[in-house]
């Protein structure tokens, strides 16, 4: 598609590396703003003490003039502070670790990067399969959620499972019938969960997500969840029905899976669509006027026939459990064959506060790419006069 991203680095290598290309020239960057997204992904109850020693800040090589995007690629980078602590056992060149990883984690990329790569040592896999490589997603994601916002598109989420605590707050059951009051509610509960640290705007709830992540860490377990993300603002007419390809949900849906811990994305109504009759599923429609036309409901989460079709956009993601245990599960080492407990490395808890704002950047991914698809990219100009409807 239009735009291209690359991303590199590993977890304690020296950096993060993003390279944005097809970014539109004349867009003016605001550096707090992608600092703050970074802040946003640091943040949750049930991180690890990796957090504590990073303070992530984007730095650009490239594509940048006064501020102001040139066309050209836009090279990202981030520090990894920590490399301090590990310039001997990941050194890029003359280096040596005494502790190899032998043991791989149920759940985690160790095994099946081994066998695939043939490391013995599974640091040379765990480094890059290490959600830290997730900052490079955010930082590529506030650059295209400016971009998105000149074009009046807003982004949001909330997490509404942690464990078995769950909230019934959901963009899926506010009324819909009346955009301006939706979009309100919608940010309304984005605005909540951005005061909490397990990203639930339901303080009830989210005291009994602490308690669920609290209760994990003290039986040296883990958890997942779910969040939910929403696009405000999107225009009718990204995506198409005409190739599988070019099916804006299955952009969204290959952006949001490809998250790491992502089991299953929903678009609307997702899996309960399948067991209630289509009576109930289908949204009523009741003015075709752009640019917005009137639904009496959005169980199709703002995507009909692979197309955009100017609702407001709503994603689901479940996110398993951390593969790191505290209280290790079964494994084998892979040199001995001997069976013991999976290796232990320092990890999170609960990630998922994190995995919502990650959600909220690949959404902003896969709809900048669909935008500029459908106006031309170039300059903002450009994409401003393409943009008919
Ligand atoms: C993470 C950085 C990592 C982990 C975590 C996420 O840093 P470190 O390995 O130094 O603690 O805290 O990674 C995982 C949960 C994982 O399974 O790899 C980050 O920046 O998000």
């Amino acid at each position: 598609m239009p735009l291209r991203i690359l991303t590199a680095g590993e977890s304690h290598g020296p950096a993060l590396t993003a390279i944005i290309e097809g970014l539109p020239a004349g867009l003016h960057l605001d550096r707090e703003a992608m600092d703050h997204q970074l802040a946003r992904r640091q943040r949750g109850y049930g991180r690890g003490g990796r957090m504590q020693i990073e303070s992530d800040r984007t730095e650009i090589t490239s594509g940048l003039r006064f501020g102001v995007t040139l066309g050209s690629p836009l090279t990202l980078t981030i520090a990894n502070r920590d490399r301090e602590n590990w310039r001997e056992r990941m050194a890029v060149w003359e280096g040596s670790d005494d502790d190899p990883v032998r043991v791989p984690r149920p759940g985690h990329a160790d095994l099946a990067g081994a066998l695939k790569y043939g490391h013995r040592d599974l640091r040379s896999v765990l480094e890059r399969a290490s959600a830290r490589e997730t900052a490079t997603r955010v930082a590529v994601g506030a650059v295209l959620r400016q971009l998105l916002a000149e074009f009046g598109i807003w982004i949001g989420g909330h997490v509404i499972r942690t464990g078995m605590a769950a909230t019934g707050d959901s963009f899926r059951t506010l009324p819909a019938d009346n955009r301006k009051q939706y979009e309100t509610l919608i940010r309304d509960l984005c605005g909540r969960a951005a005061e909490s640290d397990v990203g639930c705007g339901d303080p009830e709830t989210a005291e009994m997500m602490k308690k669920e992540i609290d209760n994990a860490m003290a039986a040296g377990d883990s958890l997942g969840g779910v969040f939910e993300t929403a696009a405000l603002g999107v225009p009718a007419g990204l995506g198409s029905n005409g190739m599988w390809d070019r099916r804006l949900d299955a952009a969204i849906g290959a952006a949001m899976m490809s998250i790491p811990g992502i089991k299953a994305v929903e678009i609307g109504l997702g899996t309960e669509a399948a067991s209630l009759p289509g009576s109930r599923v289908h949204d009523p429609i009741l003015s075709a006027a752009p640019p917005f036309p009137g639904r009496g409901s959005n169980n199709a989460g703002g995507i009909e026939g692979g197309i955009s079709n100017g609702q407001p956009l709503i994603v689901r993601a479940a996110m398993k459990p951390i593969p790191t245990l505290t209280g290790p599960l079964p494994s084998v080492n892979i040199e001995t064959g001997e069976k013991t407990g999976a290796h232990r490395e320092r990890s999170d808890v609960c990630a998922v506060p994190a995995a919502e704002v990650v959600g909220e950047a690949m959404l902003a991914i896969a709809l900048a790419d669909a935008l500029i698809e459908r106006t031309g990219g170039d300059s903002l100009d450009r994409m401003k006069r393409g943009l008919d409807i």
